[in-house]
């Protein structure tokens, strides 16, 4: 049996879940039907009224939310509380077109800031313990909800962000930090940073990490808890419903489990939108019962997971999703950044170049690398090394600007780059993530 921060919710027997589900669902399509004017005509064309939703056994019946409706009512549309009751905005990094806005107010930061206590109660955290937090702080989740959430259960909360590993590591040593939340990636570098510096796991007082945000694979767990001496827990959100925190990992390390008496977590297919049942393979779709500024309705991830609901010895009931494997859309997480090939295509045409180019991106060091191959036009390919050099750093510099992250460019003579007979393969990902 484990420690719980809200034990009463977290061990709630799954009949009660599902009746607390049901009755805030009801509430829940009623609020958004008549203060959400978007959803409110999704329904319309789909022909369910608030009415139809008798319990959580109708939830099929809703439409679905996806990004690209989040794009389209941009950025007030999806909003169910005038903005005078909101206190927060987070968004995902800063992308044009594919930038989502969530809103929150004081009572949506307190739920979120509940799941990430959660998370690190799990992880034995305890108002003891000195917590880091070394994910991005700002408009990303990362470092706002853990923030909250370290805060919430009492721990002595270093709000470091993310960079700087020498600092990070000194602050580590002096303040005998024992829970650290980042990226596993970060995680990583830190491990080895430390190395580098002299240090062993016996200079450190760490026990614990919370890692998320982008995928890892078991190797890379067994890696990170042998190099920082720690045990290594999982933790899984989006921006869209709230962040970090929709479901978390328990002592058991077997899957995350779901903050049920918030989120509804369906499985489907996501060619045919059909529900699958429990145990199958499919895309994640979350429904964010009792959010008041911004509640999402049967929205769809693009994550793609198993959930599976066997009695866990953590004692918590919640539904325990897998490790994401994959995604059922062309999203890539690079350091830590969501990127779209979309958007860096955009940065190409803008800047005059062909859509003939490859995305390559691959892990060194436990670093992500991104290579991007663009042919060069004819007229262009007579220039000189030093003017291809000079084109090539505008360019890095102009992808940066699009995504926050640079990018290796390299042009290319005409024609170099395979044409394709059917789809055109334009991302390589070598990292072997799933
Ligand atoms: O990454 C929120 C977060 C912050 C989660 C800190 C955990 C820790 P976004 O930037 O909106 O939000 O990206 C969300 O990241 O749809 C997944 O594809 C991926 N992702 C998040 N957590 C995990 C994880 C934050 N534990 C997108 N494993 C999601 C694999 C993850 N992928």
């Amino acid at each position: 049996m484990g420690n719980y921060y809200q034990k009463e919710l977290e061990t709630m027997p799954v009949e009660k879940i599902k009746e607390l589900q049901s009755e805030r669902l009801i509430k829940q399509v009623k609020n958004v039907y008549e203060n959400v004017a978007y959803y409110r005509n999704l329904m319309d064309k789909k022909g369910v009224k608030p009415d139809d939703i008798k319990s959580i056994e109708d939830l099929h019946k809703l439409p679905f939310l996806t990004k690209a409706d989040l794009r389209e009512a941009y950025p007030y549309g999806l909003m169910a509380r005038p903005l005078s009751d909101c206190v927060r905005i987070q968004s995902t990094s800063g992308t044009t077109g594919k930038r989502v806005v969530a809103f929150y107010t004081q009572h949506d930061i307190d739920i979120w800031e509940d799941c990430c206590a959660r998370a690190i109660v799990a992880a034995g955290g305890t108002k003891d313990d000195v917590c880091q937090v070394c994910y991005g702080y700002g408009l990303f989740t990362g470092g706002p909800g853990l923030n909250g959430g370290s805060h919430k259960v009492g721990c002595l909360t270093l709000p470091m962000s993310s960079g700087n590993t020498e600092r990070q590591i000194q602050f580590m040593l002096d303040l005998q930090s024992t829970i650290i939340c980042c990226t596993p990636s970060y995680a990583a570098y830190i491990a080895e940073t430390l190395k580098e510096m002299g240090h062993t796991t016996d200079d450190i007082s760490l026990k614990a990490g919370i890692f998320g945000a982008e995928a890892w694979t078991e190797e890379m767990r067994r890696d990170i808890e042998k190099s920082l001496g720690i045990k290594a827990y999982d933790i899984y959100g989006l921006t869209e419903l709230a962040g970090p925190g929709v479901s978390f990992e328990c002592e058991e390390q077997t899957g995350m489990h779901i903050n049920e008496d918030h989120y509804i977590a369906e499985i489907i297919d996501p060619d045919t939108g059909e529900v699958l049942p429990e145990g199958s393979r499919g895309e994640l779709v979350l429904t964010s019962i009792d959010k008041e500024a911004f509640p999402l309705l049967r929205y769809r991830t693009r994550d793609i997971c198993v959930l599976t609901r066997e009695k866990c010895s953590c004692g918590r009931t919640f539904v325990k999703m897998s490790k994401p494997m994959g995604r059922s859309d062309d999203m890539l997480i690079i350091r830590g950044v969501n990127v779209f090939p979309s958007q860096i295509e955009t940065v190409l045409l803008e800047q005059g170049y062909s859509p003939n180019y490859r995305i390559e991106v691959d892990r060194e060091n436990n670093t992500d690398t991104l290579d991007v191959y663009v042919e060069l036009s004819s007229e262009n390919f007579s220039d000189t090394v030093k003017e291809i050099a000079e084109k090539e750093k505008q360019l890095a510099a102009a992808v940066k600007t699009m995504l926050g992250i640079k990018p290796k460019m390299h042009l290319v003579p005409p024609k170099s780059i395979t044409r394709s007979e059917g789809k055109a393969v334009r991302v390589v990902d070598k990292r072997k993530l799933y």
